[in-house]
């Protein structure tokens, strides 16, 4: 077989990992005996306790999923009127802030890393500003530093979308423990996961306290000071999730190696760009993101896209459409095209290719000779019409 005719079997975007089934069947077995199957159990303290010591944070709480920690997130900061934040991002990040009747309020990004740009924040800052709502994309770190001095300066809470960061550190320090809050996503197609799930981290007991309370009805000795919710992760997910710890460092390890191999191979790609390690910061390889640039590579991302599939390779658009242009929140002041230019040109170049530790390199080196072969095709065939 050629090796760039198409794959026998599909290519996602990700695959999750898998603990042993017969480890599996264990930690279900002592939950059975235990018959406690939710409501802050062994598994779920047990759980904290260790992704606490993996994330090298002070407080964590874990809960059912990233989205409702990020509501969460927002009632125990108590965050009010308006929230500056990107529009480069999962529908999450945003959903959350309009479920909580916050106001969104898009900042554009950087070209490089896809993060917020901080030099742009100061001047959307106004009275009703109560909050800065980064996502940490794609694994890579705000500029916190500055996010953090614009804060203190106006008296704003900063709460971090870390759902793609676990593992991250910036200079040593762990990525979880910038900012007030970090939300940090346990979904299956995360690096980490517990399925679902997700956990918020912190620096000070009366916030943990804050958040456990409002993942549980906010019930205490029959009073409820204010409504909660259900936002509880149950213990077999906690089960599935301490055995998953156990295979994240390996996992990491793997993709790490195939985004190296991918980022040789497709370096003189033209119209091809590649996001590289960043100097100081330890990476976690969650997605490997290309951006195609139309008129250097013959081909716009949406044509790739779609010919990948030929080849039995799923790629994800990740993040497009752009959440400022969203039906739900296009009519946003902040959300015209004209203030968001960055975010706007890098949504419609974006493609994700297949990144988890079940390939292999030769998946990788098929995969490039695959975007090779099309865009030689296309220029043959621009070339004879
Ligand atoms: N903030 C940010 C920045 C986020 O990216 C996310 C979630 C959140 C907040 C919210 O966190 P959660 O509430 O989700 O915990 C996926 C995920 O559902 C979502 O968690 C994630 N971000 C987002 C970026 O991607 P889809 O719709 O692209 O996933 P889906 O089902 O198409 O899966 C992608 C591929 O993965 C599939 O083609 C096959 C493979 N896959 C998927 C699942 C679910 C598997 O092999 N097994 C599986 O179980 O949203």
């Amino acid at each position: 077989m050629a090796a760039s005719e198409a794959f026998a079997t599909p290519l996602y975007v990700t695959q999750p990992v898998l603990p042993d089934l017969e480890e599996t069947y264990k930690t279900i077995e002592a939950i059975w005996q235990n018959k406690q199957l939710s409501n802050n159990g062994p598994m779920v303290k047990q759980l904290e306790k260790e992704l606490a010591d993996f994330l090298g944070v002070k407080y964590l709480s874990v809960l059912c999923n990233g989205t409702t920690s990020l509501q969460i997130a927002c009632k125990a900061l108590k965050l009010t009127g308006e929230v500056i934040t990107t529009p480069f991002t999962f529908s999450a990040t945003i959903h959350s802030l309009a479920w909580n009747n916050l106001k969104p309020v898009f900042c554009d990004i950087e070209e490089d890393t896809f993060n917020i740009n901080p030099d742009l924040i100061e001047p959307l800052i106004t009275q009703e500003t109560t909050a800065i709502l980064p996502v940490h994309v794609f694994g890579n770190p705000c500029k916190v530093e500055k996010i953090q001095q614009i804060a203190d300066k106006y008296g704003l809470k900063v709460l971090y979308d870390a759902a793609h960061a676990f593992g991250v550190k910036l200079r040593e320090k762990p990525i979880g423990t910038f900012g007030d809050i970090s939300m940090f996503s346990f979904h299956a197609t995360k690096v980490y996961h517990t399925i679902e799930g997700g956990a918020l981290t912190c620096h000070q007991a009366d916030l943990k306290e804050r958040i456990d309370s409002l993942r549980n009805y906010c019930q205490k000795d029959d009073i409820f000071p204010e409504p909660g919710t259900n936002a509880k992760l149950n213990e077999v997910q906690a089960g599935i999730g301490l055995l998953v710890l156990k295979k994240v460092e390996e996992e990491i390890q793997k993709r790490k190696k195939l985004t190296n191999l991918y980022r040789q191979l497709l370096s003189d790609i033209p119209g091809i760009t590649l996001n590289r390690d960043i100097p100081g910061v330890t990476h976690n390889y969650p997605y490997f993101v290309i951006k195609v640039e139309p008129d250097e590579f013959g081909l716009n991302r949406d044509q790739l896209f779609l010919k990948l599939q030929e080849y039995n390779i799923f790629p994800r658009k990740y993040f497009f459409p752009l959440c400022s242009n969203f039906e739900c929140y296009r009519n946003l002041p902040s959300a015209s095209k004209s203030n968001l230019p960055v975010a706007n040109k890098v949504a419609d170049r974006v493609l994700a290719l297949p990144l988890h530790g079940n390939l292999n390199t030769s998946d990788i080196v098929k995969i490039c000779e695959i975007i090779k072969k099309i865009r030689q095709e296309n220029l043959k065939s621009n070339r004879t019409n």
